[in-house]
């Protein structure tokens, strides 16, 4: 049987009981996954034969084997080789999982099918988050699939349009918290605490992280059965890079590969607990009162999963940085001009990331790097806008566009 376990006294809860903190010594729990009946999914090899996505993965995940899912067809995202950006950071073997590509635009949708399908399935009517944005866009969208309530709590005036107006068309209950992020979830926690009908669907919730964890097994997968030698990924509240860095642990455990990747996180400058405390090495966040960056989904200053974060650094011997706004918007501007992707500001913080260790000599020119873009440019489109030259007014004449192309007339 699969259950829930605290990270750190290891105390036991079963996989249908609601619990987002231990009772015993208040840390966060994780999902330990059945193994034996995963060593024999993977003997018959019968899920290969399905389509990459997360529910390829159904018997990896702690679902009721009779529980109907809850999908609009999340994962099976591109894993891009990036020779063009390779070439302009001077490295040879750079790829891109592009999460983006996910239906709600960004990675979230991985861990809400699991989570409003196992929210369904413990019979809750009513999901709640708090979210710099994507959380809310994808909670909602998958509350509307499920046909039950969603509440989302963002801080005012902070997020990207795009996001909003998805949380809003979905019909979530919108409150926009005069406050921060960190301020939004403290409610929300409390909440879901006190009204026990109501059903937390922040990465606190490990069933979140489950379906996240696909992520690192579609990478092996789109490798051939590798893992790359580094994987980085952008870091705001920790959930995503503790989830593939157990997908990554458990391929290994079920010897589906033979190495494991150096975890790579990435931070803002302004909003950067987890990445000063790996370079300081310590093993505790000092947590940022005012957080502040324009990639406002990573605008967190009390990562709830800092401790499952340090943990992956430090056991993949991986490593963390920070990047500046400028570093970020320029990243975003190259990798959308010589890749053809468009990635939001907090995307395009990992491949700042890369930039900057290449630079400090961190990263072998040689390493085989996968960089996770973890949401879509359209749900920022006024960063991009106010980025890029704008668009020349001509008048409704063929010799006035000619001559903005600077090209002769005949
Ligand atoms: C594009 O939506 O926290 O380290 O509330 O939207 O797992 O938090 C978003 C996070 C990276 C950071 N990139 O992931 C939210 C929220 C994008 C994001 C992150 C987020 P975590």
């Amino acid at each position: 049987m699969s259950y829930q376990e605290c990270i750190n006294c290891h105390e036991k809860y079963g996989i249908d009981e609601i619990v987002y903190f231990c009772k015993k010594c208040g840390d966060i729990l994780e999902i330990k996954i059945n193994m034996e009946k995963i060593v024999e999914t993977v003997k018959n090899k019968n899920y290969m034969k399905t389509t990459l996505s997360v529910w390829r993965y159904r018997e990896f995940m702690p679902i009721h084997e009779t529980t109907n899912v809850v999908t609009l067809n999340e994962g099976g995202t591109g894993l891009h080789r990036s020779e063009r950006l390779g070439e302009a950071l001077g490295l040879t073997d750079l790829w891109i999982k592009n999460e983006g590509e996910n239906p709600t635009g960004s990675f979230k949708d991985r861990g809400m099918t699991v989570g409003v399908t196992k929210a369904v399935e413990l019979g809750a009517r009513h999901v709640i988050c708090a979210s710099t944005g994507n959380t809310s866009a994808s909670l909602a969208a998958y509350a509307a699939r499920a046909g039950i309530r969603c509440t989302v709590l963002i801080p005012s005036g902070k997020i990207a349009y795009g996001k909003l107006s998805q949380a809003m068309i979905h019909g979530a209950k919108v409150l926009q918290v005069r406050g921060n992020f960190d301020e939004s979830l403290e409610f929300v926690l409390k909440l879901a605490e006190k009204h026990r009908s109501i059903y937390l669907l922040n990465s606190i919730n490990p069933f979140r992280i489950e379906g996240q964890k696909s992520l690192g097994y579609e990478i092996c997968e789109q490798l051939e059965h590798n893992a790359p030698d580094r994987l980085i990924v952008p870091v705001g509240n920790a959930g995503n890079i503790s989830a593939i860095w157990k997908g990554f642990s458990e391929f290994y455990k079920l010897g589906l590969i033979t190495k494991l990747p150096k975890m790579t996180g990435i931070q803002a400058v302004g909003s950067a607990p987890i990445a000063k405390a790996i370079k300081s090495h310590s093993n505790k966040i000092v947590p940022v009162a005012e957080p502040e960056t324009v990639a406002t989904a990573i605008r967190i200053g009390a990562p709830v999963s800092w401790k499952k974060a340090i943990n992956a650094v430090n056991e993949s011997h991986g490593t963390a940085e920070t990047v500046t706004d400028e570093e970020i918007l320029d990243t975003q501007k190259l990798l959308a001009q010589v890749e053809g992707i468009f990635v939001e500001p907090a995307s395009a913080s990992s491949i700042a990331g890369l930039k900057k260790l290449v630079r400090n000599g961190v990263i072998n020119k040689n390493e085989r790097i996968v960089c996770v873009t973890t949401g879509h440019g359209l749900k920022d489109p006024d960063t991009a806008v106010k980025m890029c030259e704008k668009p020349i007014e001509v008048d409704a004449e063929m010799s006035a566009i000619e001559n903005a192309l600077g090209i002769k007339s005949k």
